[in-house]
This record gives C-alpha cells, sequence and structure tokens, in this order.
C-alpha cells in the first residue's frame, strides 16, 4: 500500500524575496500536482506531518480555502498532525500547534472539517485514526512519541511525528532507535525542513516548498512516497520541479562570482555565506542590481588570511552541529574569531560550548 508523506507547508509564511502570495499560489499549484499523481498512482492517504499552517493567527478564510481546496479531493483522506516548537527542543508552540488558541480548535473550522470526511487531524484527545476497510492505523505523537495502543483492525500502522527525533541526544533529539518504535511500519515525520532519512522506517520530508534560507545549507522541495511492506518500507523522495530555491554560496575567487552571474534568479534566492574581502565592491554591485534575490549573511566577510580557518569551520559545522543550532554555532564562532584568532581558545570554546 502506498501513502504520501508531505510536512512542513507553513502556508501563510511570507518568504524573503518571494513574498506570501506568491508562496501560497505556489503551494496550491503543486499540491494540486501531488493529488493528480495521487490519482494516477490509486494513492488514498497523503499525510501532512505538522507545520500546515505557519501561524495560529492566520485568517480563518485562509485556513478554510485552504481545506475547501482538499475537501474537492473526496477520494483522497488527508491526515493532519498539528505542529509547532519553537527554536528549542520541547517547546511546543509555535506554527499550528495543538495549544489553546490552535486555529484547529477555531468553530467554523472543526465544523467544515466534520462536513467534510476526508479530512482527518491528530491530537493528543484523539491521537489515532484506523481505516478498516484498507486496513491502515495513523497515530500521532507530539514531541514525543505516539502513546495510543495499536489498532487491532490494521496491518499496517503508521506513526506521524513532529518534533527533533535523531541520534544527537545532546541537542535534545529524542532516538527513534527504541524498541517500541519496532511496532510501527512507518514513521512519517515533521519539524526539520530538509529531506532526511533516520533508518530504514523513518523520515522527515522536509519543506513540501521551501521558503526560507534554512541555517546553513540548502534544501529540495518536495515530499516521500511511501510503500508500505514488510519488513521495511520502501521510501522514494520526490522532488518538486521549478520550485523555489533558497541556495547558499560562497565567492571566495572570480570564478565563483562569475557563476553567481549566470544563475537564473526567476525563482532562486542566494545567501552569500562567506565572500573574501577583495571580491567586495563587484559583490555589492551585483546585489544593487537584485536587491530581493541576493542576501550578505552576517560575518561573510572574509580577510583572505582567514580563509583555511573559515572552511575547516564550515566542515565542523555542517558534520556535527544540528541543522537548527547551525546559524547560532556559526555566528559565535566568527564573533569568536574576531576577538580571538587563536587556535587554541577556539578549539576551548567549541569543546565548552559544544562538546565538539
Ligand atoms: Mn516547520
Amino acid at each position: 500500500m502506498r501513502l504520501y508523506h508531505l510536512a512542513d507547508l507553513h502556508l501563510g509564511v511570507d518568504p524573503p524575496g518571494l513574498g506570501r502570495e506568491l508562496y501560497r499560489r505556489l503551494v496550491f499549484e503543486k499540491l494540486t500536482e501531488v493529488i493528480e499523481e495521487a490519482r494516477r498512482e490509486a494513492v488514498k492517504f497523503i499525510i501532512f506531518a505538522g507545520d500546515t499552517f505557519d501561524s495560529n493567527a492566520l485568517a480563518t478564510s485562509t485556513v478554510l480555502s485552504f481545506l475547501r481546496f482538499l475537501a474537492e479531493a473526496r477520494d483522497i483522506n488527508f491526515i493532519f498532525l498539528p505542529g509547532g516548537g519553537g527554536d528549542f527542543y520541547g517547546e511546543v508552540s509555535g506554527h499550528d500547534a495543538y495549544g489553546p488558541d490552535s486555529l484547529y480548535r477555531r468553530l467554523e473550522v472543526r465544523s467544515f472539517w466534520e462536513r467534510a470526511g476526508n479530512l482527518h487531524l491528530l491530537t493528543p484527545e484523539a491521537p489515532s485514526l484506523v481505516f478498516p476497510e484498507e486496513k491502515v492505523a495513523f497515530y500521532g505523537g507530539f514531541f514525543d512519541y505516539p502513546r495510543a495502543a495499536l489498532c487491532e483492525e490494521a496491518i499496517y500502522h503508521v506513526a506521524v511525528l513532529h518534533g527533533a527525533f535523531g541520534e544527537r541526544a545532546e541537542f535534545g533529539e529524542k532516538p527513534l532507535s527504541s524498541p517500541q518504535l519496532a511496532r510501527y511500519d512507518y514513521l512519517a515525520l515533521g519539524h526539520y525542513h530538509r529531506f532526511r532519512k533516520l533508518g530504514p522506517k523513518a523520515a522527515y520530508a522536509g519543506a513540501f516548498l521551501q521558503f526560507e534560507f534554512l541555517p546553513h545549507q540548502d534544501a529540495t522541495s518536495g515530499y516521500v512516497v511511501v510503500e508500505l511492506k514488510r519488513p521495511a518500507p520502501r521510501l522514494t523522495y520526490r522532488e518538486l520541479a521549478d520550485a523555489p530555491r533558497f541556495l547558499h554560496l560562497q565567492v571566495l575567487d572570480e570564478n565563483d562570482l562569475e557563476r553567481l552571474k549566470k544563475l537564473d534568479f526567476e525563482r532562486t534566492f542566494v545567501k552569500i555565506t562567506a565572500y573574501l574581502a577583495p571580491l567586495e565592491t563587484p559583490l555589492l554591485e551585483l546585489k544593487k542590481q537584485l536587491p530581493d534575490r541576493l542576501f550578505l549573511a552576517e560575518g561573510a566577510h572574509i580577510e583572505p588570511e582567514n580563509l583555511t580557518f573559515y572552511q575547516i569551520l564550515e566542515r565542523i559545522i555542517t558534520d556535527k552541529v544540528p541543522e537548527h543550532y547551525q546559524a547560532e554555532v556559526k555566528e559565535l564562532l566568527l564573533y569568536g574569531l574576531k576577538i580571538s584568532p587563536q587556535r587554541t581558545k577556539i578549539e576551548k570554546f567549541l569543546q565548552d560550548k559544544y562538546g565538539l
């Protein structure tokens, strides 16, 4: 049995350079393609693993127009999990979290939901859903593992989780190695905005449509096609064509600068994470021509004598620091470089603060 796993649509967000309205239109356009694809492949379930809406303060009309759009695809069941979470693990708030002010609790939203029939919501009060005909059940986890008992009518059990999961306990990630998780056929994760497989049975779908410069690295737009089977599902990431791209680039020599000039900036946004001081003038000239496409990161200005240090730093951050912390770590370290270029002090700083 096949299903689609999407996450982090963040409807209502106002992406830099792209704008709220264009982003909203793109989400509808891409979802229309996904729904058509689902029909071709006889897919009956599409999961939204949290942060479908960017904020609980969204206008009811915005929420309803999205739900109305989905309700028209009557032959497909949409499984929603509320999202939430700020910068820190365990902060179950923000975005479309299921707090007291949740948009999912609004009267108009709830009554539409009940009438629609093909929209389904996992909440802490009703954390599981079973579809006896298709023999599949879904279990919600809210920054934690699902707590609901397994439904006996189902053959396949799918956990839908929102939060920080992974092996990096020092950064507050919950490990997925726990034996209790062996009971699920698939874990559909949301929260991190980049597609990432955490094992044979678990994956972050990443943001369905990229809308921001992620800390440090680039990410694609897309969703996971899940073929449920034993002992493990078959997972295929399907990337969306013509989606916005938010790229991190460095301008460390003339070639980098030429490549940058040749980019197609239609739906591409570029953050310069580092440039060598002597290239500043032509770069700023280009930025003037592309004010809503080209951005400079804090601390991007690199003196030639610091280049080697900078490149090592990039590699350490990419390899060792979870994405939610990368921007902060890098900013601190570059700041650290300015106040203390001595190697031993920087090493001590890395060790004390991040255990690297
Ligand atoms: Mn999110």
